[in-house]
């Protein structure tokens, strides 16, 4: 009998959640920055072999809420926990005995009241000097009683992911398979894009423009035979914020369509015109008719 089941992988933010669901998945499914709260919506992710489906759920990073969006993206992780057969909490090694705070009070008492299966990986063991320097941690994690077993692992690097795989199986239940064998998500293309989009806007501008900003793709379509319009809205909260996202002379949100672009068609496997269109919401964070618009 094959299993099947829900994996939520939930962690403070950076901890490496999104590129480990990517590394098990084997697809750039969800999007990686070296800034934390990159992730602000549950990404779904489907892994299958001969014997056993995985549909996992990256979720954004667990933190105490100080707005509307925050609030949201605190409800998909919830939500992830209800979802899930199995729980893999992830922390990150390189945080030494910090990584015991692994959750915010909030998810720590929740996670106390589950009887679901909780799994603890432990993440970036490839910037320790020696793999072994986890031990200590492992035996501190122990003491706490939460976890059914403890798996170091290097998401960035793709190691001992597949014994994650492996163990997650034995604890899911028997049952036929949900979906076709390459089948990653069920997530729409303008959700990929827009997260893109996002992803690009995280890696060019410095710390205000990438949490102020959301994206919200307004077209989607074949425009001439095998070309394809995509018109993408960047949200920002303040007019003075225009200036910075579109640089002198437009040059910075030049090169922002540009390799956001790249990313798209790589990513579609066809050729896009993309527009991007800057728009000023006061606040929307906070707005919850507007969050809502946005997806939230
Ligand atoms: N050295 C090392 N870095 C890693 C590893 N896994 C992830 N990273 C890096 O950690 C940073 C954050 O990775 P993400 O996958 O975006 O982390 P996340 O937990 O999804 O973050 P949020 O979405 O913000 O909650 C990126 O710069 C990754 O390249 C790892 O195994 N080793
Ligand atoms: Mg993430």
């Amino acid at each position: 009998m094959p299993k099947i089941g829900y994996v939520a992988i939930i962690g403070k933010p950076n901890v490496g959640k999104s590129t480990l669901m990517n590394a098990i998945v084997g697809a750039k499914l969800s999007i990686v920055t070296p800034k934390p709260q990159t992730t602000r919506k549950n990404v779904l992710g489907i892994y299958t072999s001969d014997s056993v489906q995985i549909v996992f759920l990256d979720t954004p990073g667990a933190l105490v809420p100080r707005y509307e969006m925050q609030r949201s993206m605190m409800d998909s992780v919830h939500k992830s926990i209800e979802e899930a057969d199995v729980i893999v909490v992830l922390a990150d090694a390189t945080h030494g005995l910090h990584a015991l705070n692994y959750l915010t009070d909030e998810f720590m008492e929740v996670l106390k009241q589950t009887n679901k299966p909780i799994l603890l990986a432990i993440n970036k063991t490839d910037a320790l000097p020696d793999r072994k320097a986890v031990l200590p941690l492992i035996l501190e994690f122990e003491k706490l009683g939460i976890f059914k077993e403890y798996l170091p692992i290097s998401a960035l690097q793709n190691k001992y992911v597949d014994d994650l795989v492996k163990t997650i199986a034995n604890y899911l239940p028997d049952g036929e398979f949900l979906y076709e064998e390459d089948f990653l998500s069920d997530q729409p293309e303008r959700f990929f894009v827009a997260e893109i989009i996002r992803e690009t806007i995280f890696l060019e501008y410095g710390q205000e423009i990438p949490y102020s900003c959301e994206v919200n793709i307004t077209e989607f379509r074949e425009r001439e035979e095998g070309k394809w319009y995509i018109g993408a809205e960047l949200i920002i909260e303040r007019e003075t914020q225009k200036g910075i996202i579109i640089g002198a002379k437009g040059q910075k949100i030049k090169a922002l369509g540009l390799r956001a672009r790249i990313k798209i068609e790589k990513h579609l496997e066809k050729p896009v015109f993309l527009e991007l269109f800057v728009k000023v919401r006061d606040n929307w964070r906070n707005n919850k008719t507007m969050l809502k618009s946005y997806g939230y």
